[in-house]
């Protein structure tokens, strides 16, 4: 028997869960109901296999957490694509007041009373009733509250101005399983700056190539977690979704796709020259249409033929910057840039030694499996206390189990014996110098007291750059997106050190590090500072991340000669040996 099947992640059944407690709680449910959803969301989060799978052998009640009247909501949201419950329950309560909740200190209690006194809804009309004073006269409320309401909410604006990459790509990934069946649709891509792959995306732009849009549009804008519809049209809609996104979805029929994916590709000044070079060829170029100066158009399906019909060759899309990208490009000087495929080598990780999850063993598997030849194993130093970290002592054990297992792996994988060593606040590091002589390799990184003067926190990364052991920097600036600011640091005086001493700049390719961005990352180049690219694994799956700091890495024009991770053994091990210090 075969019958209709609606695709959800366990994190889209998590986030209906958690929005139902969450409902529940504002409403003033009994608190064993609210406490069933939390707990299923929490454990359909953790969840090693795909709930839906687990559906299909009929055996949901076997997740953990899920209990009868759970299993049947998953079932009717597989069967049906929707949830009459949950349906019912935001018809009761408006589901804006769940934004609420994001405001800190502010929990379902208080959202009920706004709502309840105030007929407050949605975050905007909180923050009205807040500017106009309204909320300080309520019950348990005062000046104080309102005041941290205030600030709250302005945190949230901050925050939400523009989405971490990571979390961007996971959202579009999820969103294109689910646009891209819509019956009719040939092609759907990521554009805006997600393709362009920047640190942090406004909002999403996704692109469908499909003749009739009405299916695709309905889709999207009836798209379970969108709480707000922004804008409805045939060729564009725009939407929010309850975890804040935004997102743009254009629809444009085949035979002109990639005019319309250049176009909504951008970025804004990269479509600015390249409309001053169509002028140039008597062609004009907009959203819609590359046509010539007599209104014929000239079709294009792929961008190719649009940079074709400009006469320069294709540009990928993480260069569309304006940042002399166009240029190169007319005077055939586009090198070609680093690429997923190109690296060979994972130079930074953690394993249970510290806070990894995987074994050395397991860790090394994992590496294999992805076509990676070598693996440094850099657990982080405890010399002082860091939690977690490894003592000198247990430094010799560890060596001994990664002689083991690299017997085991044989020629498979090289495996080396690093440290993340912790830069102190003092400038010195947490191993002494005879122990740092010791390891195969050795990153230094900077942890805490990142919020240090200028001259003082330079000064600690050029002592760590200048120490005769030290191979990489790893994350330099120490930055957290989309909130954390990296240290003050002189990064002219950074670069002069680490290519005086040729020591290697790290991306850190963790979306919410990307750490070199791709600015510095490119002057590092310049000025031939080796630059490695690692993931920071302390999982299997965070092995997967490399992708984005590759993307960092092109968007710094970084070609696989100026990174390391892409380089030959020989050159490698020459690098690793520059300073004629042998291990
Ligand atoms: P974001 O969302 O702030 O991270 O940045 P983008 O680059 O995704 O920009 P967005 O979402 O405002 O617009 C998507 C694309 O649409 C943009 O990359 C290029 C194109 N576009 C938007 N506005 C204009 C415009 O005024 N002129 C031109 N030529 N292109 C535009
Ligand atoms: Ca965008
Ligand atoms: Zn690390």
């Amino acid at each position: 028997m075969t019958q209709a099947e609606y695709h959800f992640t366990n994190n889209q059944l998590a986030d209906i869960f958690d929005n139902i407690g969450s409902l529940l709680e504002i409403k003033g449910e009994v608190i064993y109901k609210i406490l069933a959803y939390r707990k299923a969301a929490e454990s359909l989060r953790t969840f090693g296999r795909e709930a839906q799978d687990v559906w299909r052998e009929g055996k949901l009640m076997g997740i953990p957490g899920v209990g009868k009247a759970i299993a049947e909501k998953i079932d009717e949201l597989f069967t049906t694509g929707k949830l009459e419950f949950y349906e019912k329950l935001v018809h009761e309560v408006p589901i804006g007041l769940l934004e609420l909740l994001q405001v800190s200190d502010l929990g379902p209690k208080k959202a009920a009373l706004f709502w309840n006194q105030l007929g407050i809804t949605n975050l905007v009309e909180l923050e009205q009733a807040a500017n106009a004073k309204k909320l300080q006269s309520l019950p348990g409320m005062g000046e104080k509250s309102e005041a941290k309401i205030i600030a709250g909410i302005q945190a949230i604006h901050r925050r939400s101005g523009r989405i971490p990459l990571g979390k961007a790509w996971l959202f579009y990934n999820e969103l294109a399983k689910i646009l891209g069946n819509v019956p009719g649709v040939v092609r759907l891509e990521p554009a805006g700056s997600l393709r362009r792959m920047r640190s942090t995306v406004g909002d999403l732009d996704i692109l469908a190539a499909v003749s009739d849009s009405e299916a695709i549009m309905e889709e999207f804008i009836h798209h379970p977690q969108v709480i707000r519809v922004i804008g409805q049209g045939q060729t564009k809609s725009s939407v929010e979704f309850d975890n804040g996104v935004r997102a743009q979805l254009w629809a444009h029929p085949p035979e002109r796709f990639g005019t319309a994916l250049q176009y909504a590709t951008g970025s804004k000044d990269h479509n600015v020259r390249l409309r001053e070079l169509a002028l140039k060829h008597g062609l004009s170029l907009s959203e819609h249409a590359l046509a010539r100066t007599d209104g014929s158009e000239i079709l294009c399906k792929t961008e190719e033929e649009v940079y074709t019909a400009l006469g320069i060759p294709w540009i990928p899309p993480e260069l569309r910057e304006d940042r002399g990208e166009v240029q190169a490009a007319l005077s055939s000087s586009l090198p070609t840039f680093v690429k997923l495929d190109d690296i060979c080598m994972e130079l930074h990780c953690h394993s249970t030694w510290s806070d990894g999850r995987l074994t050395i063993y397991e860790m090394a598997e994992a590496a294999i499996k992805r076509g990676l030849k070598i693996l440094a194993i850099t657990d982080h130093s405890g010399g002082l206390g860091v939690a977690g970290g490894l003592k000198i002592d247990d430094l010799q054990a560890q060596r001994t189990e990664i002689d083991n297992v690299q017997a085991q792996l044989g020629s498979r994988l090289k495996l080396l014996q690093g440290s993340e060593v912790e830069i102190l606040a003092d400038g010195s590091l947490d191993f002494p110098d005879e122990v740092l002589q010791k390891l195969d390799i050795v990153i230094a990184s900077l942890h805490s007291s990142l919020r240090q003067p200028r001259e003082k926190v330079t000064q600690r990364l050029v002592n760590a750059i200048q120490n005769p052991h030290v191979d990489i920097i790893g994350h330099p600036t120490g930055r957290i997106l989309p909130d954390r600011e990296g240290a003050d640091l002189d990064m002219d005086a950074v670069f002069q050190a680490a290519a005086n001493n040729s020591v290697s700049l790290e991306i850190n390719a963790n979306p919410a590090r990307l750490d070199l961005d791709d600015v510095y990352a490119r002057r590092a180049a310049e000025m031939q500072i080796p630059i490695c690219i690692n993931t920071d694994a302390h999982s299997e799956s965070d092995l997967d991340l490399l992708h984005f700091g590759v993307s960092t890495a092109r968007r710094g024009w970084l070609t696989p000669d100026m990174v390391m991770n892409a380089w030959a053994g020989e050159r490698f091990s020459n690098w690793l040996n520059r300073k004629g210090i042998i291990e």
